[in-house]
């Protein structure tokens, strides 16, 4: 029988994933058969989970960095979810987000019962502080802010976001799964430095440019990993933090690898190609007479009419859409701009054709 080869990224716009760095490559397949959830056991790939941690603290601004690399971004969320309300001791625990947030809280809210507050967003589609301090109360346990939206890559006003938190006596937590390797490099307020983060999710499986698995989790004291952990009596270590049991130990590995490669100047010369290339098709397609919304960070949304989005699919773009259907186009790191030019062509044949 052939063997099944992964498809190329050469057409892939929609994703959030990218191809690994080399050397994070080959360190995922040393790696492959360790499991850092039992850390006294494959003690070599838990210390490249410290590392990594320890990394991740520098990039953003956390002295004393806890945490551990979780299996994605909805592992981090879930957890910080989690973490919040077992912090607190509120009767019907509630969790007040900007309805921009990736659709991981959904599951976080359903699985650990907490209610999902969900506030409309501002006219630049960022969360709205006025909004979410009217919805929050008592029984807030935890306020969300994203840093680098799903959909339009917008940056939520952190700061006056945990000013709130701290004023409910909430925790308050930040998702930068996919904006926190390119953030470092602009001049927003993101991270724990910036504003009291307690908890933050930050991928480096996205454009920490690590292989699948590989979130990142990180708190600001250990207790919010305390109020995580269960024993575990026939292992030996003896609690374990983590959501998931048996973990990647690639993940790790390559996370450990793409932080010594690329942190900071090569993750800074990603950013600023990304960047660059994100204002190039923005620019190609306003020019088009299209409605296109202003790239803050590497992600493009435009109101592409469906016919075209059609038209491209079949010529092997992959593509995706907002909720309010514009096409999002993901500058990652393998989209390259003959890539983008090459779209651009084939957009410009298809409307031709149409
Ligand atoms: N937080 C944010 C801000 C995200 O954008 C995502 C994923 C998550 C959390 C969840 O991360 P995990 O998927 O690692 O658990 N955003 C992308 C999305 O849902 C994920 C994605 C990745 C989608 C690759 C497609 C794809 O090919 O759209």
């Amino acid at each position: 029988m052939q063997q099944a080869a992964p498809q190329s990224f050469d057409r892939v716009l929609s994703s959030m994933c990218t191809r690994p760095h080399p050397t994070a490559r080959d360190a995922a397949e040393r790696f492959l058969a360790t499991n850092p959830g039992d850390p006294d056991t494959y003690r070599t790939v838990a210390d490249l989970e410290t590392r990594v941690i320890a990394g991740l603290g520098e990039l953003t601004g956390l002295a004393d960095p806890q945490g551990y690399v979780a299996s994605g971004g909805t592992e981090a969320n879930v957890q910080a979810v989690r973490a919040a309300r077992n912090r607190a001791d509120a009767v019907t625990p509630n969790v007040v987000v900007p309805e921009s947030v990736h659709f991981s809280f959904q599951k976080a809210a359903e699985v650990l019962d907490v209610s999902l507050r969900t506030v409309p967003v501002d006219a630049d589609r960022r969360a709205d502080p006025d909004a979410m301090a009217d919805r929050i109360d008592a029984d807030t346990v935890l306020v969300v802010g994203v840093a680098g939206t799903t959909e339009y890559g917008r940056v939520d006003p952190i700061p006056a976001l945990a000013d709130l938190a701290a004023d409910a006596d909430a925790r308050f937590h930040v998702d930068a799964a996919w904006g926190g390797f390119v953030l470092p490099f602009t001049d927003h307020d993101w991270h724990f430095s910036d504003a009291h983060v307690d908890t933050m999710a930050i991928d480096p499986h996205k454009f920490g440019q690590a292989a699948v698995p590989a979130g990142g989790f990180l708190a600001r004291e250990a207790a919010t990993l305390d109020a995580l952990a269960v024993e575990t009596p026939y292992l030996e270590s003896t609690s374990q933090a983590t959501l998931t049991g048996t973990r990647s130990g690639a993940g790790v590995a390559s996370a450990a690898a793409a932080l010594d490669a690329l942190w900071p100047e090569g993750y800074r010369e990603t950013y600023e190609r990304a960047q660059s290339n994100a204002a190039w098709i923005a620019d190609e397609l306003d020019a088009r007479g299209f409605d296109v919304v202003d790239p803050v960070l590497p992600l493009v949304a435009v109101d592409l009419p469906g016919h075209l989005f059609d038209a491209l699919t079949e010529r092997g773009w992959r593509l995706s859409r907002t909720a309010r259907g514009e096409l999002r186009l993901v500058c990652m790191p393998h989209v390259t701009r003959e890539t983008l030019r090459e779209f651009v062509r084939d957009l410009d044949a298809c409307r031709d054709a149409h």
